[in-house]
């Protein structure tokens, strides 16, 4: 939630669940009254989708054609409730019905999926025919966070999806068919950890910000 980067346009989290689709929309807004060539990402969880917020971001950017992609990270949880408890229709793609958006979903556990899904969508807002709202249907291995054991669920369902989805296994042997050999998969396995590490030091040596710029931003590239 904490992770940002002005230099790469990444607005960070939000704490309030789905009270950033507006922000999201917000962003589009000022991309479309400045004539900027871009488009907004906004993700939030299938504990978003069910919020207030979510609706009226979802109703004003379609009515304004904003160059926005919502994208719902559906991974059947809001932390312990399970999406059949929470929504009477799972596929929550078909929220942006009710203001006639463009929508779909697929099958985020293939990395080429997400880029070419999200792709699409972007390429979509991008021509000024309006929003896209997505679902990427996905699972957590995990709890929501440190403080949830994740008890409301078999650990069987959590093994199944482990063995037979799991996307970086599949994205292994896509690497391999396309080629790759164990030497260059080690590599790439070191060269990501080694990354993340670097930037959880850079994360744990930053100071905090100084109260008085906390308001301060601008797109990075903005007129
Ligand atoms: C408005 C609001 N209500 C409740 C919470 C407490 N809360 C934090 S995360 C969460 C569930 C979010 O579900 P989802 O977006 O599906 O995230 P996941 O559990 O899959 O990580 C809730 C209810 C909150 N942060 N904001
Ligand atoms: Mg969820």
């Amino acid at each position: 939630m904490h992770m940002a980067s002005i230099e790469r346009n990444l607005f960070g989290g939000y704490g309030i669940v789905g009270g950033h689709v507006p922000l999201g929309a917000g962003a589009a807004l000022a991309f479309q009254y400045r004539g900027e060539d871009r488009v907004s990402l906004t993700f939030f969880g299938d504990g978003a989708a069910n919020q207030g917020a979510f609706f009226e971001a979802l109703a004003l950017a379609q009515l304004w054609r904003l160059p926005a992609v919502f994208v719902c990270e559906n991974n059947l949880y809001a932390m312990g409730t399970s999406i059949e408890r929470s929504s009477f229709l799972t596929d929550l793609s078909a929220r942006a019905d009710g203001v006639g958006m463009r929508r779909w979903s697929f099958d985020a556990y293939d990395v080429r999926a997400v880029h070419d899904e999200v792709g699409k969508a972007v390429a979509h807002a991008r021509t000024g025919a309006g929003p896209v709202l997505v679902e990427a249907r996905c699972y957590r291995y995990r709890g929501h966070s440190a403080s949830d054991p994740g008890k409301y669920r078999a650990l069987d369902e959590i093994e199944d999806y482990k063995r037979t989805k799991d996307c970086l296994m599949r994205a292994e042997g896509q690497l391999r068919e396309a080629g790759c050999t164990d030497a260059e998969l080690k590599e790439l396995h070191e060269s990501v950890e080694a990354e993340v590490a670097d930037a959880v030091a850079f994360a744990d040596a930053s100071p905090e910000p100084d109260a008085a710029v906390l308001y301060d931003f601008t797109f990075a590239g903005a007129a």
